[in-house]
């Protein structure tokens, strides 16, 4: 198939619930991609313009507000502020951050919807919806809990069950309660508008089965799953108060569904943005539209949106979806709830300056084919291995010896080697490699063959010594500097989608005026005569206490996490009174306590038992040092059968409670008592 050119391109990602901050995992999927993606088409002075915004309705932010009793604008308004600023703190480079809360964008979705329904685009169903009398409000899925007939959890909410993963409907939960009243909720008729969306199946499925081949994988596989399984109505409104009102008689108390109106703030923040051009980048066939998401926006994006758009009939269809799968964090799954996360404007804080050190990695590891990791551990060793040691250091090198030996101003070259052509040459390569890479939406190839052009800088310095030759062939080391301060300058250009902050550092040092795609893989960027500034360092080491406080941080969360999910466990069966003293429970005083050698988890201790003393050996070493105990009074069963651990001949067994986070907690009286003296 002949490659279609376009004018013109207009870049979107995927607008963020204003109902937290933005974490690592958003980044990676969506907007660092995004960002690499539209700074290239900059650079090779394409007409581009990159549409972000945050999603600003739908039941989360009305339940957040609910539980701090503040207002959903209020939520709003504080997450857009952090999301916005944040971002714009890693350098992603939206031409507009808009929100659709605006009153463009209120507009827009509006007559979105009711230029439909003037079509006859909408059926009209009524359906059975829990509603809550006490609180007089319509009840949406999240808004109720009961027990998931899966698993059993009594703390599953209307849409899903957060212990066993399933999906759920509201009417499939065992004794449904309303999360505002707790109150058994009533099912009561309700009317709302549908997108027949088995209507534009066929359409559809031409459309991307067959016109959209070059897709991602992912992407492609999972439209081809969902029109396969066939394609059903889906509501487009709610009975909500938060939202933008359904424009339409006798649609009091509903508003359009989040999803509905969603996908139109690109639209209306393109409006905001170019509000006498916009047109052409959304309907003009020589415009191209490229949505970035991540995997569980697919089906709005490649299947609804564009039934919406077809509904409408102005509109182009995008032409890519470059969805990506998903960034687990040190081995699990990022989750909002869990504070499981790296948080952009916590990274921001406690790494200032560091900002391409982060897109560095989250590029390096993106979830492009498959969910993907980020640890700390990682981080440090890119940040360190390849970043400080092989771009950071070239350019360094390249600088430092500059100024040594020609007082920082760049020489002339002489006549090149065979091994000044071949170097060349080989940057030749690679410069073609990673545009295709950028554009086909590989951007960790891409980033690779961005790196591979420092080791090839690296490798010409180590090959050709200058610090060798300085002392017999001056003209040499003239071509020698020249050459590796122009791959420099082309590091500079090369690395400016990925790491802008330290290509700007570079481009000021060397005194670029102008950074081009074109001019990667020429020799002629830096003048000759021209003086180079002082280097600084691009790059620093990260020491291992950085990362040390940074792994502790997750530790806690993770204690935190368990601590707070704790329910005690079920009731054992019945037991008799007589059961219970068979079992022969005393105080004890220890008197000795100490690690049994080669048993990690193992004490030993030597108990006043009041009747000549006793040895217990018992598994509570991680959790005590030896010596707090002694002195204590401990409760022990008397009456077991002597048993041998380690050699050492145990005769009963401390009593302990074990925390739900594991740890073991030994029981004993809260006042002195006789050492021997019975537990009942
Ligand atoms: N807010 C969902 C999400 O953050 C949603 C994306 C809207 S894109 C139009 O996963
Ligand atoms: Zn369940």
């Amino acid at each position: 198939m002949e490659k279609k050119t376009f004018k013109r391109t207009l870049v979107t990602t995927a607008l963020p619930y204003a109902n937290g901050p933005v974490h690592i995992g958003h980044l990676a999927g969506v907007y660092v991609p995004a960002d690499i993606y539209v700074r290239y088409l900059r650079l090779k002075g394409e007409d581009v313009v990159f549409i972000g915004g945050s999603d600003e309705h739908g039941v989360p932010i009305t339940i957040k507000a609910m539980k701090e009793s503040v207002t959903p604008q209020d939520i709003v308004d504080r997450y857009h502020t952090i999301i916005k600023e944040s971002m714009a703190g890693l350098g992603i480079s939206f031409d507009i951050y808009g929100r659709t809360t605006s009153e463009t964008h209120r507009k827009t979705a509006s007559e979105f919807f009711r230029k439909l329904y003037d079509k006859g685009e909408f059926i009209e169903q009524t359906s059975q919806q829990f509603y809550d009398e006490q609180a007089d409000q319509w009840l949406a899925d999240r808004y109720i809990m009961g027990t998931c007939p899966h698993c059993g959890n009594e703390r599953a909410y209307g849409d899903q069950c957060e212990q066993c993963g399933r999906d759920l409907s509201a009417t499939d939960l065992i004794n449904p309660h309303s999360t505002i009243t707790g109150n058994a909720p009533l099912l009561r008729e309700t009317k709302h508008w549908y997108m027949p969306l088995d209507k534009w199946e066929p359409r559809l499925r031409e459309w991307i089965l067959k016109g959209h081949k070059e897709w991602k994988p992912n992407v492609y596989g999972q439209c081809k799953s969902w029109l396969d399984g066939g394609l059903q109505p889906r509501a487009v409104t709610r009975d909500l108060n938060w939202g933008i009102p359904v424009p339409v008689e006798g649609a009091d108390g509903k508003v359009l569904y989040v999803w509905f109106d969603a996908p139109i703030g690109y639209i209306s923040n393109t409006i905001d943005l170019l509000p006498d051009t916009w047109e052409k980048y959304w309907k003009d066939p020589e415009s191209r539209i490229i949505h970035f998401i991540g995997k569980d926006n697919i089906v709005f994006h490649c299947l609804i949106f564009p039934a919406m758009l077809m509904a409408e009939g102005s509109y182009q269809l995008p032409d890519n979806v470059p969805a990506n799968e998903f960034l687990n964090l040190e081995g699990d799954k990022i989750s909002t709830s869990r504070n499981w996360a790296v948080w952009l404007h916590e990274y921001l804080e406690d790494f200032p300056g560091k900002q391409d050190v982060l897109r560095y990695v989250l590029t390096a590891n993106a979830p492009e084919t498959k969910d993907n990791d980020f640890t700390w551990r990682d981080f440090q060793a890119r940040n360190n291995n390849e970043l400080v040691a092989i771009l950071g250091n070239f350019v360094n090198r390249a600088m430092v010896l500059t100024h040594k030996y020609f007082e920082g101003v760049i020489p002339a070259a002489g006549e090149w080697t065979d091994y000044d052509r071949q170097t060349m040459a080989e940057f030749h390569d690679v410069k073609a490699t990673l545009g295709q890479n950028i554009e086909t939406f590989h951007f960790r190839e891409a980033l690779k063959d961005a790196m591979s052009l420092a080791r090839i800088g690296n490798k010409y310095l180590a090959d050709t010594e200058p610090w060798k030759l300085a002392k017999t062939d001056m003209e040499r080391v003239k071509t020698i500097m020249n050459l590796s301060l122009q791959i420099a300058a082309n590091l500079a250009i090369a690395f400016e989608p990925f790491l802008p902050f330290s290509t700007e550092k570079l481009r000021t040092m060397l005194g670029m005026s102008e950074v081009r795609w074109d001019k990667l893989g020429t020799t002629d960027i830096l003048a000759a005569g021209h003086t180079i500034q002082q280097p600084v360092l691009l790059f620093e080491k990260i020491p291992d206490d950085v990362i040390d406080a940074q792994i502790a941080r997750l530790e806690r969360i993770k204690q935190e996490n368990i601590l707070n999910n704790f329910r005690p466990k079920a009731v054992a069966e019945p037991c008799t009174f007589d059961d219970f003293t068979k079992l022969d429970i005393r105080v004890g005083t220890v008197m000795e306590c100490e690690k049994v050698k080669k048993a990690d988890k193992l004490l030993k201790f030597r108990i006043d038992d009041g009747m000549g003393g006793r040895t217990i050996v018992s598994g509570i070493a991680k959790w005590y040092q030896p010596e707090e105990l002694v002195g204590r009074q401990v409760c022990f069963i008397a009456n077991f059968p002597p048993r041998t651990l380690k050699g050492i001949e145990s005769q009963g067994m401390i009593l302990s409670a074990e925390d739900a986070d594991g740890r073991l907690v030994v029981i004993g009286p809260t006042g002195p008592v006789r050492p021997g003296v019975q537990v009942g």
